[in-house]
């Protein structure tokens, strides 16, 4: 799914700002005709989440209305027009003018509709529906009851009562953008690049297949045109190519000819550049490299999981300053201008899909895998271009104890090899030899918490355990391994020698001794740590203030012991990235 973009055929209007809100906890809204507008509404902001903008909504869920106004700009008559919503949580329902335009589900992943005929120049009205309201066949889920899980179940005296663990904000989370697209667009374009010694191809199929089309990339001294119909490709002698290092990119523009005129035209930077998994290696551009980085989370006070525009500028200096060459969406997919950031600052990201906390039993099965199949689909479709993407995770996490999880996993990574040939395809399991999809992932994504939540206090029994678990790993699977998660809670200003748990001294210890363990290992391609900052969560009893404080940041970004260490572990091997 492209981006919206301005340039002489295409326009967008960006919907950002106050809008009217009114929650629904008796869920009349549709009874009494909100759809036409709201009565008694209060101003919010949006895009945001809603939950740290009210203190009486905090732990509210939904439903709740949004509604909003306006004109559409000069010259867009004889265009196509669309609605996109970048990120609703988590389910949507949206209205224009009164008709219903239709709906969506899932919380992380851009949806929209085709306005055009529903559309005036002035005046319009549009209103949007949003619950974020858990239930057990939602992905992620919450409010499970019963014996439904099989493992884990800790999580059921959260509230709100989550299967996850990150606060469940609410809201429009990204940004909603009017924009227009020609009669005769482009709809898709999908590229993919090679390398053969100094040389780079890039192939580049555009949607509608088989119209014709000119390409013209750009960029270093290169310069190249290509006509074709449907397919270009450019072959590039001595390219740049695309590294953490060096994150260069072309600009590819696409010509959408009809006869002699331009018709359309879309501009995507093409980072040119290959990834592979190969025996026990992770390689980049033919080059091992070692991934060293976090897990992250969207969170900030006040705009919660919204869109923070300043937040990913100060989160990828700090990642620089640390030394992190990689990070991994966890447990969902980032904003679009994340990703884009990512491409241009020269960040590996494992991208990752909204399913954590999974579980199989019977009940809603086909329906979570149609949901899972739906959020793979939407992600490689919204990701596919980015250089920085260098992996596909299918989910986080999952309670994979029961049979049915091994082929329900091996349908959605044989969905997402169908959709995307090039990137390994992994999945984060906390499960260890008992994760039967290990046996056809790409390579192995482990979370561990030896000396947090077992081995508690004891460092060096934690990191003995880490070696043994991992050459066993190893020895079951032949292949690669990433630490996907390891990392203890540290109150920032709380201190012990010797250390001590929830102390900043603990945390750093544990982090480079599991560091050591990690290098010592030839198959472990990766240290990924939990987390890069302190995040909210629903309150319980491990969770001091309803906040997780496994980061090696705050909340509000300032470094904790841990960051320091890790800045001079990660900054030595810089040459090496
Ligand atoms: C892991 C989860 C992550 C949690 C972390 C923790 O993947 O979402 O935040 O544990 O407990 O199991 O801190």
């Amino acid at each position: 799914m492209l981006y919206p973009v301005q340039n002489p055929y295409r326009q967008t209007q960006d919907l950002s700002g106050f809008w009217r809100f009114k929650p629904d906890p008796l869920a009349q809204g549709e009874d009494e005709n909100w759809i036409s507008g709201l009565p008694d509404p209060r101003p919010i902001a949006v895009p945001a989440s809603w939950n740290d903008q009210f203190e009486d909504l905090r732990d509210f869920l939904g439903p709740a209305w949004y509604q909003t106004r306006f004109d559409l700009p000069w010259h867009w008559e004889d265009q196509c027009i669309f609605l996109r919503f970048n990120a609703i949580n988590y389910q949507a329902a949206v209205w224009l003018n009164g008709i219903y335009l239709g709906g969506h589900e899932g919380g992380h992943l851009p949806f929209r509709f085709e306005i055009t005929d529903n559309v005036t120049s002035c005046n319009n009205t549009l209103v949007v529906r949003v619950d974020g309201r858990l239930a057990a066949n939602h992905v992620p889920p919450g409010n499970i009851i019963g014996s439904d899980l099989d493992f884990f179940a800790s999580h059921s005296e959260n509230y709100p009562q989550t299967q996850f663990d990150f606060f469940p904000f609410c809201g429009i989370h990204r940004p909603v953008l009017l924009y227009t697209q020609p009669q005769d667009a482009i709809e898709d374009i999908t590229v993919v690049t090679n390398l053969a010694e100094e040389q780079g191809l890039i192939n580049v199929k555009v949607e509608p297949n088989g119209a014709r089309l000119l390409g013209t990339l750009t960029g270093d001294k290169n310069f190249a045109h290509v006509e074709g119909a449907g397919e270009l490709i450019f072959d590039i002698p001595q390219v740049k190519t695309w590294s953490p290092s060096s994150p260069f990119l072309y600009d590819l523009t696409i010509r959408l000819m009809n006869g002699n005129t331009v018709s359309d035209a879309y501009t995507l930077p093409v980072g040119v550049r290959t990834v592979a998994i190969d025996g026990d290696q992770l390689l980049l551009n033919g080059q091992p490299i070692y991934l060293q980085g976090f897990g992250r989370h969207e969170d900030f006070p006040v705009s919660g999981r919204g869109f923070n525009a300043p937040v990913i500028i100060k989160d990828y200096a700090l990642m620089r300053w640390v030394g992190a060459n990689s990070f991994r969406t966890s447990h969902y997919p980032y904003s679009e201008q994340m990703m884009t950031l990512a491409d241009q600052l020269g960040f590996l990201v494992i991208d990752e899909t909204p399913a954590v906390g999974l579980y199989f039993s019977k009940g809603g099965y086909d329906q979570r895998l149609a949901l899972c199949r739906q959020y793979v689909h939407e992600l490689i479709m919204r990701d596919k271009n980015h250089p920085s993407v260098i992996a596909w995770s299918l989910a986080n996490e999952p309670h994979s104890l029961r049979e049915s999880a091994k082929p329900f996993f091996q349908n959605l990574y044989n969905l997402a090899r169908s959709l995307d040939p090039t990137r390994p395809i992994t999945l984060v399991s906390c499960m260890g030899l008992l994760e039967e999809s290990f046996e056809f992932l790409d390579f192995l994504c482990l979370n561990r918490y030896f000396g947090w939540y077992q081995e508690s206090g004891q460092i060096d029994r934690a990191t003995e355990m880490l070696s043994a678990e991992l050459d066993l790993l190893y020895e079951t699977f032949h292949k690669p391994v990433l630490l996907a998660e390891f990392g203890a809670d540290a109150i920032p200003g709380q201190h012990a020698h010797p250390p001590e748990m929830f102390t900043e001294e603990y945390q750093a210890a544990l982090i480079t001794q599991y560091i050591d363990v990690l290098r010592s290992k030839p198959y472990v391609i990766g240290e990924h740590v939990w987390n890069m900052c302190d995040f909210k969560t629903a309150q319980g009893i491990t969770r001091m203030g309803g906040i997780n404080h496994k980061g090696v940041f705050t909340r509000d970004r300032r470094p904790k012991m841990a960051a320091h260490r890790l800045r001079e572990i990660w900054t030595e091997e810089s040459e090496n990235l």
